[in-house]
């Protein structure tokens, strides 16, 4: 019997590398790869959901591969176990439904593209409850005990927790925060940044510390017109 390769990872792309665009996997390929699963790691790499992928690579798909990363990994299995995000959403449910806060609506985590945003009272609720679950999280701080326990769970998946607006936190992989949008500003040799949540932790922190901006902090809209004209208007 084969012994299988220590260190050794072998990821597939699905269309066009182990089916033909959108197709059913044929039988020399799945046996290509229970062949191979005997002497390397094999995993798969696709954009499309799970359910797109089992139509093509069968029902069995999560148990032929070590690993099944869906939606470029949103969605990850190991060894049959949902690992990552879907581990990460699970968690952060059951954080929810134990936390004793005196409102809760719908809608506790959204998700975006690239980022996922987690709300401890729900995104549902009204502009009144929302002001008060402000209130309520400036005095009883749900927000950063929230993401302080997440960090600390899930700190190998290199996430960046943001917490801005009034409900909620943001959460992303490393790097997606607000500077993501300087690679298309190469044309400024000058860039001026002005956010209100500008201190770590905050979802303006990295734009306003990045070398590549001059950063400013306002307290509120009013602060930022007296900014703005001290700096550009009535210099
Ligand atoms: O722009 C700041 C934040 O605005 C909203 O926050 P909240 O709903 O908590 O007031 C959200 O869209 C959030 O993603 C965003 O960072």
């Amino acid at each position: 019997m084969a012994v299988r390769r220590p260190g050794v990872i072998a990821l597939f792309d699905v269309d066009d590398t182990l089916t033909a665009p959108r197709k059913v996997v044929t039988p020399e390929m799945s046996e290509c790869m229970r062949e191979l699963r005997k002497v390397v790691t094999v995993g798969i790499v696709g954009g499309s959901d799970l359910t797109k992928i089992t139509e093509q690579l069968g029902k069995t798909v999560i148990d032929d591969y070590d690993y099944v990363f869906t939606e470029n990994g949103l969605v990850a299995h190991k060894d049959r176990t949902l690992i990552g995000t879907q581990e990460f959403i699970n968690f952060t449910l059951h954080y929810i439904a134990d936390l004793d806060i005196p409102i809760k609506r719908g809608t506790f985590i959204e998700f975006r593209s690239g980022m996922l945003n987690v709300s401890p009272i729900g995104r549902n609720c009204s502009q009144e409850e929302r002001d008060e679950f402000e209130r309520y999280n400036k005095v009883q701080n749900i927000r950063p005990k929230m993401v302080s326990v997440l960090r600390e769970k899930f700190g190998h998946l290199n996430l960046t927790f943001s917490i801005g607006g009034q409900i909620s936190f943001d959460v992303f992989p490393q790097g997606w925060d607000k500077t993501y949008c300087l690679r298309y500003l190469d044309d400024f040799q000058e860039i001026h940044f002005f956010g209100d949540k500008t201190y770590k932790g905050g979802n303006d922190h990295e734009i306003y510390e990045s070398e590549r901006t001059v950063g400013h902090t306002v307290t509120n809209p009013e602060d930022t017109i007296k900014q703005c004209t001290a700096l550009f208007l009535n210099p």
